[in-house]
């Protein structure tokens, strides 16, 4: 599986060239599309890279099945606003031996080794390949049964990534939206009354981004997008069947 992923992976990556259907062989026959990285600058030093073809359908179809089956999903119970909730999706932590533990929501998930899981193993080098110079040793594994289940609105900005954290997310099955929004900032928060909403609405109005995560895509996070932005997967009825996503990190020690 190793071996063919990473042959899939390298007639792809990384280098913005011509554009899908440009290509054009020695004698000017067409040649098979090679889908480019596209990427989104948030503005502030954030930035976002999508690459909705990272992986060819049917190996991502292979991995959803063995992530499904084999991962040790759990539901657990989170603390939002002060209240106690179930997390509305199943999940799963991964991580390097050692490493400063990951908390969130209340909530600190057991670090399962890698060795257990060659799918994962398997991911993460295609990844890694995919973007040079990267290196992740933990990921946060989120299953979303259907479109009832999402994640809210937030950013993991948690100490243990760093100022700048790289975030890399591969997502198997349903296709769902991604959505960003900027963080409110200080100078509108603080200012009051008529001009503090003609300053909200100002300032909020174009800073929204939504990307449509499909079967086999990989969506970056970089810069100072998670200080900066929140993001979410809301919940969407027409999505019917399994979502799972991958979001690859880096603890720093
Ligand atoms: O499912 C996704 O696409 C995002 C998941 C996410 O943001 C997270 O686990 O922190
Ligand atoms: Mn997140």
């Amino acid at each position: 599986m190793a071996s063919r992923l990473r042959l899939l992976l390298g007639k792809r990556m990384p280098n913005p060239g011509p554009e899908v259907g440009e290509l054009k062989g020695e004698e000017g026959e067409a040649r098979k599309p090679v889908p480019r990285p596209e990427l989104t600058d948030l503005g502030g030093g954030s930035e976002v890279v999508h690459i909705p073809r990272f992986m060819d359908r049917e190996t991502a179809w292979e991995m959803f099945e063995q992530l499904d089956k084999r991962i040790p999903w759990t539901r657990p119970t989170i603390r939002v606003f002060g209240r106690s909730a179930v997390q509305p999706r199943d999940t799963c932590y991964v991580a390097d031996e050692g490493l400063t533990v990951l908390k969130y929501s209340g909530y600190q998930p057991h670090a399962h080794s890698w060795d257990g899981f060659p799918v994962l193993k398997d991911i993460l080098k295609a990844v890694h390949e995919a973007l040079p110079g990267s290196y992740f040793n933990s990921v946060v594994l989120n299953r979303y049964k259907a479109g009832s289940d999402y994640v809210s609105w937030h950013a993991d900005d948690e100490p243990l990534y760093g100022p700048t954290p790289e975030i890399a997310s591969v997502t198997f099955g349903c296709e769902r939206d991604f959505l960003l929004r900027k963080k409110p900032t200080k100078s509108a928060a603080s200012v009051s009354g008529e001009e503090a909403a003609r300053k909200r609405l100002k300032i909020s109005a174009p800073q929204q981004h939504s990307f449509l995560l499909k079967h086999g895509s990989l969506l970056v996070m970089r810069g100072h997008t998670q200080r900066d932005w929140q993001h979410a997967v809301p919940k969407r009825a027409k999505a019917t069947s399994q979502r799972i996503n991958l979001t690859f990190r880096r603890v720093l020690s």
